[in-house]
């Protein structure tokens, strides 16, 4: 089972002229409203200080916009160091874009609102106090419950929440007892040796009459990224029904193993038009790229 890559890849490089994104464009999140995908990219200066920057297409394949300015900077202690590796989540049916937040501190994971793409409004950290990523939420509540993905290394775990208030204001021991209880919560292990280091969740699932589809990064002994998937029971979303034994993509193109981090290909966004899912990911750390698979295919190959 292979993506097809967009031949006009890649669809987004850096921009000399703009000094915040004068030096690397990668890891695109996508969201899909009417018949347009917003594309929230990071943005890398000479500084190395990442912020998020908005371009936009209507076909999934050509970029329509570009913004001359970001919109997300960082602006806060807690994002000091840089605003990195966006996902675009339907909450209660509000957008809300989670990010890692970089301080000196290590990485965290960090949420905001939109509804226009053309305001943010910070909420600030959430998950555990940890050295976190990759957080994103399925689409919608699952037996009434907002479900978090998110990565404490190596593994992917889920968090569960009541409330829409509770990621935001989480009760008192809320994450103390889930990271005491990391195993529990945990869904997903590195298992093959292309994902044996680490693995991290992609876009957001994406809900089939078969179950959620989950893309995730793997990463090999070295260092070496790609893209792997998971379909996920839709009422048990912990319960595993499919795995791809090898990867959907990796590393096999220029602009996929030349750049600032080589051999690089890590999914952050999606859009489904008909049948034809779109995948926006990064390539070496340096553009944004997109490849695309028929959506019933990926469910025969994954099952
Ligand atoms: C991860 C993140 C990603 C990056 C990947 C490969 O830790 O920093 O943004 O694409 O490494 O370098």
């Amino acid at each position: 089972m292979n993506l097809n890559r967009f031949s006009g890849n890649p669809i987004l490089m850096p921009k000399s002229e703009n000094a915040w994104e004068s030096k690397l464009v990668f890891n695109p999140g996508s969201y899909l409203s009417g018949n347009k995908i917003h594309i929230l990219y990071r943005a890398v200066d000479k500084n190395n200080i990442s912020h998020i920057g908005y371009a936009s297409s209507i076909d999934g394949f050509k970029i329509d916009e570009r913004l001359e300015k970001p919109v997300i900077i960082s602006e806060y202690e807690w994002e000091n160091l840089g605003i990195e590796d966006v996902r675009v989540n339907t909450i209660d049916e509000n957008i809300y874009i989670t990010y890692t937040a970089y301080s000196t501190n290590g990485p965290r994971v960090a949420i905001a609102e939109t509804n226009d793409f053309k305001s943010y409004k910070k909420r600030g950290l959430i998950g555990p106090d940890h050295y976190d990523k990759d957080a994103v939420f399925f689409p919608k509540r699952i037996n009434g419950q907002i479900i978090l993905l998110h990565r404490i290394e190596p593994n992917i775990q889920l968090a569960y929440f009541d409330n829409l208030d509770d990621i935001f204001n989480p009760p008192k021991e809320y994450w103390k007892e889930n990271m005491a209880n990391i195993d529990k919560f945990t869904l997903l292990k590195p298992k093959q040796n292309w994902e044996i280091a680490k693995i991290g969740a992609g876009p957001p699932p994406i809900e089939t009459d078969q179950g959620w589809i989950l893309l995730y990064h793997g990463v090999d002994q070295f260092k070496v990224y790609r893209v792997g998937a998971v379909l996920l029971d839709l009422d048990e979303p912990q319960k595993i029904l499919a795995r791809s034994k090898h990867p959907l993509l990796q590393p096999e193109e220029w602009y996929e193993h030349w750049g600032y981090v080589p051999d690089v290909v890590f999914p952050t966004g999606t859009a489904l038009i008909d049948e034809t899912l779109f995948i926006y990911y990064g390539a070496a750390d340096t553009t944004c790229c997109v490849a695309t698979i028929n959506i019933n295919n990926l469910l025969k190959e994954l099952k």
